[in-house]
């Protein structure tokens, strides 16, 4: 367990090759990989937040420390995706407008892509015109929109509408999540399902594509 606290101090502490080197060792002692996400990087970034609301820590030191676990992911992705298989459903995701949190997207659509989804990730701050011309470029049956801020959730709902108005919601199915969102959110703005968490995220997408 010294292994995953090394991981947790590091992504804390914002120590980009320092984490690094502790998840490699991690994955050298065949630690499995969600042991480590869990309890090693995302219990890091819970704790980093709470620095923050604390005003321990401001934006540089969130960013140091998210840059560490994006190092983290890096090397845990190829445990994450599943390789040469083929695609059971192609998934347009992105985090919404305003917002630039991407950690929990990029967790959500490596952990797709190791279920065989096809991801076509729009990245950060992307405005509803994205997803549509995401979803004219691509034929997906289903998009992902993530969002962190209070204040960014209500672009959520400017994308379904913005699907309605294209005359593409009976098209794709809408799945929504991040830190502030709920299953309560997601009736009001007429999503398709939310999941708290990546893996919830997956049994979501399967769940979606069937029905
Ligand atoms: Co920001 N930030 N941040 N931040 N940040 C939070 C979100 C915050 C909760 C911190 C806090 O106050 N405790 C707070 C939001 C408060 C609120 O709105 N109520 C906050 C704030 C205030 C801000 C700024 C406004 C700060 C400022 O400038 N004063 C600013 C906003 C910038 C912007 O977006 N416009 C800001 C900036 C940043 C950084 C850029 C420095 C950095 C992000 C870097 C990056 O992402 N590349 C950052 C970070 C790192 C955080 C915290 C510390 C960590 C987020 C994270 O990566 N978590 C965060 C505090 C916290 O969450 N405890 C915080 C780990 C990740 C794996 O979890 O993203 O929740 P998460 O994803 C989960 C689930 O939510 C779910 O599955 C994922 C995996 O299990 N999920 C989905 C996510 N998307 C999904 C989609 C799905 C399904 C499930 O379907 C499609």
């Amino acid at each position: 367990m010294d292994l995953i606290q090394n991981i947790y101090r590091e992504v804390v502490e914002g120590n980009q090759k320092a984490a690094k080197v502790a998840v490699q060792a991690a994955i050298d002692a065949n630690i499995p990989a969600d042991v480590i996400l869990s309890e090693g990087m995302i219990a890091a970034m819970g704790e980093v937040g709470r620095l923050f609301e604390q005003g321990e820590y401001f934006v540089p030191e969130m960013l140091v420390s998210a840059r560490a676990m994006q190092e983290g992911l890096n090397l845990l992705r190829p445990f994450l995706v599943a390789q040469g298989i083929e695609p059971i459903g192609k998934v347009v995701m992105g985090t919404v407008k305003g917002d630039l949190h991407d950690i929990g997207k990029n967790l959500v659509s490596m952990m797709l892509e190791g279920a065989g989804f096809e991801v076509i990730d729009l990245g950060t701050d992307t405005p509803p015109d994205k997803f549509i011309d995401a979803i004219h470029q691509h034929s997906p049956q289903l998009i992902g929109m993530s969002a962190m801020l209070t204040t960014t959730m209500p672009n959520m709902r400017h994308v379904i509408t913005a699907l309605e108005t294209a005359g593409l919601r009976g098209k794709v199915r809408v799945m929504i999540g991040g830190a502030p969102v709920t299953e309560t959110f997601m009736h009001q703005i007429g999503a398709d399902g939310y999941a708290p968490d990546a893996s919830r995220a997956v049994e979501l997408a399967k769940g979606l594509l069937l029905a």
